[in-house]
């Protein structure tokens, strides 16, 4: 933070930098895993910044949440069983817990401080906490996935990028672990960076994809406080007749309204899979 802005300068984008006006820093902590701050922005409500990279904001977090959390449990014909990896603010289970057949939700998230302080300055996200169908695991979501199998029928990875704590989670063994841990017809749906930064990141995803899924698909969406206003989504599937633009469960008007549905709908699903034509070009899988 300089002159009142907080900056989000990080290796991982070299030469650009996302800049939100600071009102009031809540919390600065240091974690055994990382560095903690919440702020409350001027215009984007309060702000997560883990190791100096922001995670989400009140204003625009709905953006990826829901799309993170409804382009997989939509693809899927009756998801009962979920697994959330990261997501320690708890945006995305309050999602995954819309879903009226998901019976049961697992979230494993590395760092307890992040649970803790969203519990206080992310309410809106942090809700979810309370819902008894939601059970949290406070480990490696790496090592949490080595321990299981056949168990879920979509396995979200809500993670942070891949440098440091998070790095084993965009790796091809942890994609064979998730695998092992789906039952039959499952569906995985990961963070999938940039593709104006990442594409080589990307590219290289969807090809050890290939060749342990039938079924791959890239989506994205557009986000302000994400760098270049954009992320993405790894989709696999045990499945090989799935079709991910053409969701097999939706939401009627009056459902998106009621649960409060705020970037979320069956186009906006199917859109989500159209590629520029640079990105649709550097993607082509082998
Ligand atoms: N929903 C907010 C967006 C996130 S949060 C990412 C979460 O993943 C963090 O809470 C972090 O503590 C957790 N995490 C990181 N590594 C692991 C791990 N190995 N196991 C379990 N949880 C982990 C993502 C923001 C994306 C930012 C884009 N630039």
């Amino acid at each position: 933070i300089k002159d009142g802005w907080f900056s989000e300068v990080n290796e991982l984008w070299p030469g650009q930098s996302m800049s939100l006006e600071v009102d009031k820093v809540l919390y600065h902590e240091k974690s055994k895993y990382q560095d903690i701050l919440v702020f409350k922005s001027k215009t984007f409500g309060n702000v997560l910044v883990l190791d100096g990279v922001i995670q989400c904001t009140e204003k625009d977090e709905f953006s990826y949440q829901e799309m993170l959390a409804h382009l997989p449990l939509c693809s899927h014909k009756n998801p009962k069983k979920v697994l959330i990896i990261g997501g320690g603010d708890g945006g995305v289970a309050r999602e995954v817990l819309k879903h009226e057949c998901v019976e049961e939700v697992h979230m494993c998230e590395i760092d307890q401080y992040v649970v803790e302080v969203s519990k206080k300055y992310l309410p809106g996200m942090s809700t979810s906490f309370s819902n008894p169908r939601l059970h949290l695991h406070i480990m490696d979501g790496f090592e949490f996935m080595g321990q299981h199998q056949e168990e879920f029928d979509v396995i979200i990875t809500d993670s942070s990028d891949p440098i440091g704590l998070a790095s084993s989670l965009f790796e091809k063994n942890y994609y064979e672990l998730m695998k092992k841990a789906l039952k039959p017809n499952g569906i995985v749906c990961s963070q999938g960076e940039c593709m104006w930064i990442h594409i080589d990141l990307i590219k290289n995803m969807l090809d050890f994809c290939d060749t342990l899924y039938p079924s791959v698909a890239y989506a994205y969406t557009s986000i302000p406080t994400y760098p270049c206003g954009q992320i993405g989504f790894v989709l696999c599937s045990l499945d090989p007749e799935i079709d991910f633009e053409n969701p097999s469960r939706k939401f009627s008007s009056e459902e998106l309204t009621l649960l409060e549905m705020r970037y979320y709908n069956t186009d906006m699903h199917r859109s989500s899979f159209q590629l520029p034509e640079f990105a649709k070009r550097a993607l082509k899988c082998k």
